[in-house]
């Protein structure tokens, strides 16, 4: 996949498909100017050409082999550098129909312009080092993010707050590989082994920290899966009705009413949640049911957080046991249900027992133990990052990051020379994933695939 050629210029309808009350198609590249003139009449008169940066122009769009006008529309004008891309970029907003952004987008190409690929305007943006590679994604996470959360974290990516903090480790590193280099070459100076430690144990412990976030927010990005498993009738229904605040999945007191398993979404605090709930599961001579209870075990496997019902208002049985040993103790959240009901046993004595975490009481009926319930959820499927501001949520950061680590800890524990070979690694890792070192172009071309044309 090569890269698209760069200085000619092109043009995007930059706004969503369908019907708006304004639609804008996006130019970017030298001749920009020169290809608007050709479309655009500003009602004052003045030349497209002549335009300063920073106006906004009322005026026709018309096409000149025909005379007819296309629409009324706007002219925003920026100039090289000071621009997205850091080239001369025009903005026509025109009234947002599909068919006037199309004509629109034609005359742009019939006049000179290419039409841009995906991602091209923040391709250039990145070329041009408007932006670097960790801020180009953090512009299409931002376009793609679907909570509150998400959208946070890539206006920090944005604004810099990961970039930073890649340069404060970097700058460690460096420091470090420059000390180690002189010892090379001054054997007979003596830097103090102690002298590497310090930024190294630095830029370490910034990479750890970093990492620490990823599984939030993998969270927080692309949301997280919470399975509702327990036996027959322990309440699994009713909590995800209740968690949802609405009917949703058919509850009544016979055993085995759920069959198959049925997802929903749901915002638990601000964190993206798809709720499955799913049949009771038992032994069953029952071919259906039993298919249902194979579904529920994979989907219990599979999600980020199972929410174990333990039927509280019932002595605990056999199957509750095998239940909890079913499921890893690191994604297994029990609930003692219906504790609007007498209970048939202690949730501590439980908790001992069964060697869990924490029992949490909880009744859909009344609501009792929902705000906790929720709490707990949130902790257990984003706690480790709860404290730093800035979660990793793209995977390629991910992977460099886990790369530059590996390498930082096989320098700690090198001798000298090996320990450099592993800190140019590291330096070459970081360089990378921020773009500002050598990036391969299928990388680049990969990235920028993703974004939306217009982008
Ligand atoms: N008192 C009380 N009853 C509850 C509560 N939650 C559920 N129930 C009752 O328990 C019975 C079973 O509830 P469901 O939500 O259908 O249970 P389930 O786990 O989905 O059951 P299956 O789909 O058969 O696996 C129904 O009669 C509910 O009304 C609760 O918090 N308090
Ligand atoms: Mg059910």
């Amino acid at each position: 996949m090569p890269l698209p050629p760069l200085g000619d210029t092109i043009a995007a309808i930059a706004t969503a498909p369908g019907v708006g009350a304004v639609g804008i198609v996006r130019l970017s590249g030298p001749e920009s100017y020169a290809v608007a003139e050709r479309l655009f009449a500003p009602r004052s008169g003045a030349p497209v050409a002549a335009l300063p940066p920073g106006r906004v122009v009322y005026g026709r769009i018309v096409d000149a082999a025909t005379d007819e006008t296309v629409d009324e529309a706007l002219l925003l004008t920026f100039r090289a550098p000071h621009s997205y891309t850091g080239e001369d970029v025009l903005e026509l907003q025109t009234h947002g129909g599909p068919a006037v952004l199309r004509r629109v987008l034609d005359l742009c190409t019939a006049h000179g312009a290419r039409l841009a690929g995906p991602g091209e305007f923040t391709l250039r943006a990145f070329l041009s080092g408007r932006l670097d590679l960790v801020q180009a994604e953090a512009v299409l996470d931002l376009v793609n993010a679907q909570s509150d959360s998400a959208r946070r974290n890539a206006a920090l990516g944005l604004s810099k707050a990961l970039t930073e903090q890649l340069g404060l480790i970097q700058d460690d590193i460096t420091r470090v590989y420059g000390d180690i280099q002189a010892v090379f070459d001054y054997p007979d100076e003596g830097v103090p082994e102690a002298a590497f430690q310090a930024p190294l144990e630095r830029a370490l412990g910034r990479v750890r920290g970093l990492l620490s976030t990823a599984r939030a927010g993998r969270v927080a990005q692309r949301g997280a899966r919470l399975a509702l498993i327990g036996r027959p009738n322990a309440g699994k229904s009713s909590l995800l009705n209740a968690l949802l605040g609405y009917r949703r999945s058919i509850v009544s007191s016979t055993p085995g009413t759920t069959r198959d398993y049925l997802e929903a979404p749901v915002d638990i605090l601000g964190v993206p949640v798809t709720a499955v709930d799913t049949a009771g599961i038992r032994d069953t001579g029952d071919a259906v049911e039993a298919s249902g209870v194979e579904a529920a075990k994979e989907i219990a496997e599979h999600a980020d957080l199972g929410l174990l019902l333990l039927d509280s208002s019932t002595p605990l049985a056999p199957d509750d046991r095998a239940l909890v040993g079913e499921l890893s103790p690191a994604r297994l959240l029990v609930v003692a249900s219906k504790s609007d009901l007498p209970p048939a046993w202690d949730p501590c004595a439980a908790q001992r027992e069964l060697g869990v975490g924490p029992v949490l009481r909880v009744s859909a009926a009344t609501g009792e133990g929902l705000g906790a319930l929720k709490e707990a959820i949130r902790e257990r499927l984003v706690g480790d990052a709860g404290g730093s501001a800035l979660w990793l949520t793209n995977e390629r950061h991910i992977a460099a990051l886990e790369a530059v680590r590996e390498h930082l800890e096989r320098a700690k524990a090198a001798p000298d020379d090996l320990a450099a070979l592993d800190l140019e690694d590291a330096l070459k890792t970081l360089g990378e994933l921020t773009g500002r070192g050598e990036v391969a172009e299928e990388t680049l071309a990969h990235i920028f695939a993703n974004f939306c044309v217009g982008k």
